[in-house]
């Protein structure tokens, strides 16, 4: 069931892609998606192109299954990456933070999957021309660096303007949100919130619990002014991004402020100097589960609303 175009092309069981999150979407967490059946991604981040490359080669060791790896644009590094993802032959490139147009032709001479993410019907027409295979449609529901529009209208309005298979991303997290997307016109969806909770990522465990303690309005942008921003959870440093913005700092100013505070959380777990970046799902987040617990109870969620949903036909 939910056998979709995207799973062919993938050649994966469910139409469930992890989110290539920085520091977080480690070889362990993305061995783990991938070997229960949806496709596990391995975030570049800012790392330096070998220590991209020792996590392809740990997830290799950890699962035969395809995995994929999420290049972030703006890393300083963007280029090496590349390099060291084309010499591993990885089976996904996700994309995020720009247009991956330059590399496009690299990936598709070695025949892996280009998946980039596009925040407006705009760049996913451009994506589709250039090769993409599919796009991820990311709302500004989701967590870390995000664009204006939200997963409910910028999802069907893609899907609208383009053949290839488009991924719903930004607010999903269980059944609901999964068949919601389906609806919208996507033909699968890409998690990133509920696994930061998955019990084979590595993040600190006082991360995990700031997510799990969520509610629905602690998710909040930050750092607006740099044009890059970015959602996080509420905490001390946010406060204090928003105390800078307002005694009208430079762009210079507040970016040198989050320099280092993503790892600060993840890494050292300290959840009210660091950056928590989180989507606004964070609330429904409520406990640590293995990754196959947790493809298994969206899928199943889904079944259940699918069901739920039927009583609106036979009133025909
Ligand atoms: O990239 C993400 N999420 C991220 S990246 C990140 S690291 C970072 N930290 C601080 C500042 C900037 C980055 C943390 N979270 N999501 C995918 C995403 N891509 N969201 C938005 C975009 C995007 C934005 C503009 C994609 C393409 C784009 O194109 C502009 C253009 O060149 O047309």
């Amino acid at each position: 069931m939910f056998q979709t175009k995207l799973c062919e092309i993938l050649n994966i069981q469910y139409p469930i892609i992890q989110g290539g999150m920085a520091w977080v979407a480690t070889a362990e967490l993305a061995a783990a998606v991938s070997e229960a059946g949806g496709l596990g991604i391995i975030a570049a981040g800012n790392a330096p192109a070998e220590v991209v490359e020792q996590e392809i080669k740990k997830a290799k060791a950890l699962t035969d299954k395809p995995f994929g790896v999420n290049i972030m644009l703006l890393s300083p590094f963007v280029e090496e990456v590349v390099d060291v993802v084309c010499r591993e032959k990885v089976s996904v490139v996700t994309t995020g933070a720009g247009n991956p147009g330059k590399f496009m032709g690299r990936f598709k001479e070695i025949g892996t999957k280009v998946i980039p993410v596009v925040p407006s019907v705009a760049l996913a027409k451009r994506m589709e021309k250039l090769g993409a295979d599919a796009v991820i449609v990311e709302g500004t529901e989701a967590g870390g660096h995000i664009g204006e529009l939200t997963t409910m209208v910028l999802v069907p309005q893609v899907a609208s303007e383009i053949s290839i298979p488009v991924i719903a991303a930004g607010g999903i997290a269980d059944g609901r949100g999964f068949l919601a997307s389906l609806s919208l016109g996507a033909d699968g969806v890409q998690i990133g919130t509920r696994f930061i909770c998955a019990e084979e990522c590595v993040v600190h465990d006082n991360y995990k619990q700031m997510v799990i303690k969520a509610k629905d309005r602690d998710a909040i942008v930050s750092a607006r002014t740099t044009g890059h921003p970015v959602r996080v959870l509420k905490n001390k440093l946010t406060k204090e991004f928003s105390q800078m913005e307002k005694a009208g700092a430079t762009i210079d100013e507040i970016e040198k402020l989050g320099v280092g505070k993503l790892r600060l959380a993840v890494v050292e777990g300290d959840i009210e100097n660091g950056s928590v970046m989180a989507g606004q799902i964070a609330s429904m987040v409520k406990e640590i589960q293995p990754c196959g617990e947790i493809i298994e109870d969206i899928i199943n969620g889904a079944k259940e609303q699918l069901n739920i949903l039927s009583q609106y036909k036979k009133e025909e």
